[in-house]
């Protein structure tokens, strides 16, 4: 009896462990093409099977056997120091940044921000286009390859950009806060179609942000 009840606990936490040290790409809400003409079909079937695949595959391997490996995406990106083995650091940033990125996008035409946000935008930017042109400042500012993001800082909006696969949620971010919104500025997000015109890429991706999911982070956030 005791040596079966030692089994079954060997049992449940092998389980345990084995599902908490894969993760797993969770599926796009829309088809490749659903983005057209903003973003591509190619653009969005590279990016999201190649490039955000392989950051996903390659954590995995860093992150076995190691103490990051008990952790889900989100709870990893606070737990990412500047000690943090790069791999872990770029594949673990990479991983969360592009879950989170697939998410604020939609082919559902003419959302717009929740009145509360809207009214937070008003109140930390002064107007929406205001708000547009700093996030498109950033997210062209951004040398080479990073991120540009709209985040909650002490209540506040703000915009802000990470190099590489770095994101606010990060010890060591510059600007720390919650995430809400985010543009991948990798050449990869846009190469395809836009070539050098990051520009063009930034103002088409305000026609496909799923605002209905940034105002639900936005209010998740301030709760
Ligand atoms: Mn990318």
């Amino acid at each position: 009896m005791k040596s079966i009840l030692t089994i079954l606990i060997l049992i449940i936490m092998s389980s345990t462990i084995n599902l908490n040290a894969q993760h797993i790409q969770k599926e796009l809400n829309y088809e490749f093409n659903a983005l057209e003409p903003h973003i591509d079909a190619k653009t969005m079937e590279v990016h999201y099977s190649k490039h955000h695949a392989g950051y996903i595959a390659k954590l995995n391997k860093a992150i076995e056997g190691t103490e990051y490996s008990e952790y889900d995406l989100m709870t990893l990106q606070k737990l990412i120091s500047e000690k943090t083995p790069a791999a872990i650091r770029n594949n673990g940033g990479g991983s969360w940044n592009h879950e989170f990125f697939w998410d604020i996008l939609t082919p559902t035409k003419g959302m717009k921000p929740s009145k509360k946000l809207n009214d937070a935008i008003i109140r930390d930017f002064g107007s929406f286009d205001s708000f547009k042109s700093e996030f498109k400042n950033a997210a062209l500012g951004q040398f080479g390859s990073g991120w540009a993001w709209l985040i909650i800082q002490d209540g506040k909006l703000k915009v802000v950009s990470t190099p590489n696969q770095d994101n606010p949620l990060m010890e060591f971010a510059k600007e720390k806060g919650t995430p809400i919104l985010a543009i991948d500025v990798w050449e990869h997000a846009y190469y395809l179609k836009y070539q050098n015109l990051r520009g063009d890429y930034i103002e088409a991706f305000f026609n496909v942000v799923n605002w209905d999911k940034v105002s639900e982070y936005y209010e998740k956030a301030i709760k």
